[in-house]
């Protein structure tokens, strides 16, 4: 039988991605996009505040929906400007998600965790899989007890659940949505449009990284992994490379010499500074065979040419 796929949240950062991605390998006819407003991109597509769940669970049985991905989020920074919201989003989101799966035979939930979920307590390099995890954020606590509540769903009524621990996502056809790790996207389309970027995180600050090909994959490669590869049900660890922003900057400028970064740290810099600088992914690496491909001057020189590109044609048109 052919899945029939939704994607929750299909019009933020990872969802625009995800979702073409899905629908070269599952089909058009069987992804469908869910999202507050519709973007206007085309493709089979239902208008969704996954708060609602009555209108989530009519989604599910109109289209006879086998799997769902879940990417409806308040981010780090957002949440901690709307506390409650956060919380409500991020849990009840997962909850209407969670029961409605379980009540209606959904084989297989991705929902993305975050290194959000560790906190000053943990240690900062190479932060294991299992360790003090103290999150100090709205979005972190939410994601640290989503993860919990993923677990036990599985434990309780066999639910097939699938996490990653997603850091910073870096990629040049979404823009990121209101977290402590967007600086690391602004910063390549000002590098390319301006010259110039002022960063609201202080220069030395270290964080873990990726870039989106790697993410999508991570994601489509540990929802194909045979069900009895995955030991961990609570979400796994993932790495692509770690830097702080003067790094970030230095690689640009090697390409762009021009280019200028200021730091002018705010609220973000605390967050920042609760969360792991690298990441230990060997769980990830020895039940699903996770590997990244990029690192931070394979992934800048990408960017740039990208960014470059669609700037051109902006111009052209
Ligand atoms: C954020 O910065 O809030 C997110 C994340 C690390 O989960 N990008």
């Amino acid at each position: 039988m052919k899945e029939n796929i939704l994607v929750i949240g299909s019009s933020g950062q990872i969802g625009t991605e995800l979702l073409t991605e899905l629908r070269k390998l599952a089909g058009d006819d069987h992804v469908i996009a869910a999202d507050i407003k519709d973007p206007g991109t085309g493709g089979l597509f239902e208008t969704l505040d996954v708060l609602d769940g009555h209108r989530l669970l009519s989604i599910v049985k109109k289209h006879r929906i086998t799997q769902v991905y879940l990417l409806a989020a308040l981010l780090s920074a957002t949440a901690e400007k709307n506390m409650k919201l956060g919380w409500k989003l991020n849990m009840e989101g997962l909850f209407n998600v969670l029961d409605i799966a379980r009540e209606n035979g959904i084989s297989k939930i991705f929902w993305p965790s975050s290194i959000a979920v560790f906190g000053p307590g943990t240690p900062r390099k190479n932060t294991p899989q299992h360790t003090i995890m103290d999150p100090s954020t709205v979005y972190g606590i939410s994601k640290l007890a989503g993860e919990r509540w993923c677990e036990y769903y599985f434990l309780r009524f066999g639910l097939d659940i699938r996490s990653i621990r997603y850091p910073g996502l870096i990629g040049y056809k979404s823009a990121p949505g209101g977290g402590t790790t967007d600086y690391a996207v602004h910063i390549f389309h000002e590098a390319v449009i301006r010259k110039r970027y002022e960063c609201f995180l202080h220069e030395n600050t270290m964080l873990p990284m990726m870039y989106m090909p790697d993410a999508i994959k991570a994601t489509i490669d540990l929802m194909n992994a045979p069900a009895e590869k995955i030991n961990i049900r609570s979400s796994y660890n993932v790495a692509g490379m770690s830097f702080s922003p003067l790094e970030i900057a230095a690689a640009i400028q090697k390409h762009i010499p021009e280019f200028e970064c200021t730091y002018k740290p705010d609220y973000r810099q605390k967050i920042a500074e609760s969360w792991p600088e690298s990441i230990d992914d060997t769980a990830a690496r020895n039940d699903w065979n996770w590997r990244p491909s990029y690192d931070l001057h394979s992934m800048t020189g990408d960017m740039i040419e990208n960014i470059s590109l669609l700037n051109e044609k902006k111009v052209t048109l």
